[in-house]
């Protein structure tokens, strides 16, 4: 047992590696990690189930800097704990070029970030993927291999950001009880007091939503202790309210917004060193309180050990699988399943919306990779997300496969990336490809962290028709693939979304967005090829007959346009090539003698896509002709729309022959 005295100055550590650090750099956020310090000592010396030297042991408990600008906070336990990643120099070297101890949390760069944080609010969302995930990995693997909590810390931002609200009710209604999330709450934000701009009763907003609660505190370890025991035996989340001052020990600065994100000052940091008895250099920390601190890593060690020997005794089977979800690799025989399917796919010759066609896929891939878990916003039955073998995760019985994330986009997305992040599952998630704004702040995250999340976006176009402009999306494909990171796949057949499943599933550091139609579209891969073409992003789906005089690139549902296009412009003499451009991404992974050539050098040269033209230069040029959209759609049935926005084989053609005349008069 801690003495207060010993726990303080364990506290304080953290308190001085913050503000030192943040002094050296000129710049960070030492509010945070000074007013949480005692709730983080707390939880890490007492409660914490993780092992410093096996940091990615899979039934560690969770940690998550939801309030990621409090970074420092996050590195000090790292260091103090014994993670080899988070050195004293990472330390002395915060926000600097090169070093892991970036600005926010990154997830990657050290092991102990379990995410990425710093946009407010996802943090606690992603902490409510990784508690499903570890509750579905418990229905089937048991309490035996995975048993663990997971921890968030959360400052007001993130409760006030409107994605919690999303996170906090589907962990609610799912009844995710081994979620527990400690707030800081210290009514302080950057422009000021609390009282400025919000006076909900967040206990009261939690409890709404199926949460159990408390309120301590934050200051007092017992208090804090006493809290986090209740709420392991919850059959609820718990938000446990720890009230804290802001850059506690900072004499002048502290529970004030001074303290929030700026560094204090040799004067201050002078100041809060005699306040809180701490005589000691910057980044020094004395031997016994340092010990401490790593005894307390190592002590998590025997917990680690008796899980690996539980391991070693489990069935064989189970614990080869086990091991291979865990390591994220998909089972053997995927790829000849897959090949299979396109066999008879290209037999079939299905003519039926992409949706369906991903529908169709899914029904394939869940048969052989149980570790995927779909989900939707509450559009399941226009997503085409759910089949045969996923039954429903229910509040309780996480036994399923699918999750009804209730119209909550953001909330949905960001839980995916828990989940990824996780390990041990691979969610896909759907809504309408307009609603990706929505969802698009997490999305990006799973961009910048490299995860591979699997987003089901249909209804991709103008060609859902009557529901309108507000759900017809233009400028999304554009805005999704400007995302770095980020696969943007539009298959334009059965074969093709069978192409795009198989990489979205292959390509683990990377996420996917899969574009699909409502409307019916025909086969145009009928003949089987083993190769995965989509995985060259662009390649050409039917040559010119003589030289070319033109290209035609499209995507999805518009390279039946092309196709119709390329035949009766040949039908007119002019020898016409498609090329079908699922993946704009991929297609820039080839080499450069690939792309010059699939590009190509026809005098003329267009684009077909029912969306917007920015991108489409890369395959054109600025002198090529873009056949799509320039604003917003309309209501109106799909065959008129199409001809009201000129998107049809015949603009195409009569635009190639003007461009024609032109150059040869
Ligand atoms: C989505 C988002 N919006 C705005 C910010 C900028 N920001 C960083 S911290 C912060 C205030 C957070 O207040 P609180 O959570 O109470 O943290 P504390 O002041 O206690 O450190 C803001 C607005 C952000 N990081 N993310």
């Amino acid at each position: 047992m801690t003495s207060r005295e010993k726990h303080d100055r364990m506290a304080n550590a953290i308190r001085f590696l913050s503000m030192d650090a943040v002094e050296k750099a000129n710049s960070g956020h030492p509010g945070l990690p000074m007013g949480a310090a005692d709730i983080a000592t707390v939880l890490y010396t007492r409660f914490m189930k993780h092992d410093p030297q096996n940091p990615h042991w899979p039934d560690r408990d969770r940690f998550v800097l939801s309030a990621g600008h409090g970074s420092m906070l996050l590195y000090s336990l790292l260091y103090l704990t014994g993670y080899e990643d988070i050195t004293l120099d990472q330390i002395k070297n915060f926000r600097q070029l090169g070093y892991r101890t970036a600005g926010h949390p990154e997830y990657g760069h050290a092991a102990g970030i379990e995410t990425t944080t710093g946009p407010l609010g996802q943090g606690i969302a992603n902490a409510v993927g990784m508690a499903l995930a570890e509750r579905i990995l418990n229905a089937k693997f048991g309490d035996e291999l995975v048993d663990h909590y997971t921890y968030v810390l959360s400052g007001d931002g993130c409760l006030m950001e409107g994605i919690s609200q999303e996170a906090i009710a589907l962990a609610g209604h799912l009844k995710l009880n081994k979620l527990i999330v400690m707030w800081d709450d210290n009514n302080i934000t950057i422009d000021g007091d609390l009282s400025l701009t919000d006076s909900t009763d967040q206990l009261a907003r939690v409890a709404a939503s199926g949460w159990n609660t408390a309120r301590v505190d934050g200051h007092d370890p017992e208090a804090i202790a006493g809290a986090i025991e209740a709420a392991r035996r919850s059959d609820r989340p718990t938000l446990i309210a720890c009230k804290t001052t802001i850059g506690f020990g900072a004499p002048t600065k502290s529970g004030t917004s001074k303290v929030h994100g700026s560094p204090l000052g040799a004067e201050e940091i002078a100041g809060a060193r005699k306040a809180l008895g701490w005589d000691y250099p910057p980044f020094e920390v004395p031997s016994d309180i340092l010990d401490a601190w790593r005894v307390s890593g190592l002590n998590a060690c025997k917990k680690r050990n008796e899980w690996e020997a539980r391991l070693a005794a489990a069935d064989a089977e189970i614990r080869a699988e086990f091991e291979r979800r865990m390591r994220g690799e998909l089972p053997g025989g995927f790829d000849a399943v897959i090949a299979e399917y396109k066999q008879k796919l290209a037999a079939d010759k299905p003519k039926v919306a992409t949706r369906k066609s991903s529908e169709m896929a899914l029904e394939v891939i869940n048969a052989v990779v149980p570790e995927t878990i779909g989900g939707s916003a509450d559009l399941t039955g226009s997503n085409n997300t759910k089949t045969s073998q996923t039954k429903p995760i229910a509040p309780g019985d996480y036994s399923g496969r699918y999750v009804y994330y209730g119209i909550r986009e953001h909330g949905m997305a960001a839980a995916m990336n828990g989940m990824t992040l996780h390990g041990g599952v691979i969610p896909y998630g759907g809504t309408f490809l307009t609603f990706s704004d929505y969802a698009r702040p997490a999305m990006r995250l799973a961009s910048l962290m490299g995860i591979r999340s699997i987003f089901v976006m249909t209804h991709d176009s103008i060609g859902l028709g009557e529901d309108g402009p507000t759900h017809q999306p233009v400028e999304h494909l554009a805005a999704l693939r400007a995302i770095p990171n980020h696969n943007v796949f539009r298959p334009a057949d059965a074969t093709e979304a069978t192409e795009c499943w198989q990489l979205a599933l292959e390509t683990t550091k990377t996420p996917s967005t899969l574009a699909l139609t409502r409307q019916n579209l025909p086969a145009v891969r009928t003949e089987y090829v083993e190769e995965n073409l989509c995985a060259y992003g662009a390649y050409e789906l039917a040559t010119a007959e003589g030289e070319a005089e033109v290209t035609i690139f499209a995507s999805g549902s518009e390279v039946e346009i092309a196709l119709a296009a390329r035949d009766q412009l040949q039908a007119r003499g002019h020898p016409a090539r498609v090329v079908s451009v699922p993946c704009f991404e991929l297609f820039e992974q080839q080499s450069d003698s690939y792309k010059a050539a699939l590009i190509g050098d026809a005098p003329v040269k267009i684009a077909i896509e029912a969306a917007i033209r920015m991108g489409w230069d890369r395959f054109i040029g600025v002198d090529g002709i873009f056949i799509g959209m320039h604003g917003f759609g309309a209501s109106a049935p799909i065959e008129q729309l199409y001809q009201h926005f000129g998107i049809t084989a015949e603009a195409a053609v009569q635009a190639a022959e003007a461009r024609l005349s032109k150059k040869s008069n």
